[in-house]
């Protein structure tokens, strides 16, 4: 009977949305993000429940661009400082309007947390050679 009783438990808590476990705050250094320069993100990680700040956990950090359907070449290295902050420093490939997929692996389970991020600077010359970005075209008349 108590092991049912878990069993329950367990199936509704895999209900929640992955997305409402962990609450994010992502703070880039510096505050304005340009491509191809590095920035440096703190990112602050509490439970959204009860405010906890996570501490141990696995972070993932992914960036995506949606537009065009690519991340970056490099994989971004998650280092914990402690009291629910975690750093991460890298390049974004390019300007435009990109995302930062978290995955949070801690002791409340694994959830995601997705944030926006505009990223300024100059278009590359030459980038359409590589036929990553060939839909630039269309893109600049947003
Ligand atoms: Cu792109």
């Amino acid at each position: 009977m108590t092991r049912m009783m878990l069993a329950a438990a367990a199936l509704l808590s895999a209900c929640v949305d992955p997305a409402d476990l962990y609450t994010v705050h992502a703070t880039p250094d510096p505050t304005e993000v340009i491509a191809r320069e590095d920035v440096t993100y703190d990112f602050h990680v509490h439970t959204s429940d009860d405010h906890e700040v996570v501490e141990g956990a696995t972070l993932t950090v992914t960036p995506w661009m949606p537009a065009h359907g690519h991340g970056i070449d490099d994989e971004v290295v998650v280092v914990e400082l402690g009291e629910g902050h975690y750093e991460a420093t890298f390049q974004f490939s390019m300007p435009g309007e990109w995302e930062l997929q978290i995955d949070i692996d801690g002791d409340a389970g694994v959830g995601e947390v997705v944030v926006t991020q505009t990223v300024g600077g100059e278009m590359m010359g030459g980038m359409d050679d590589t036929g990553m970005d060939s839909g630039m075209g269309h893109m600049s008349g947003h």
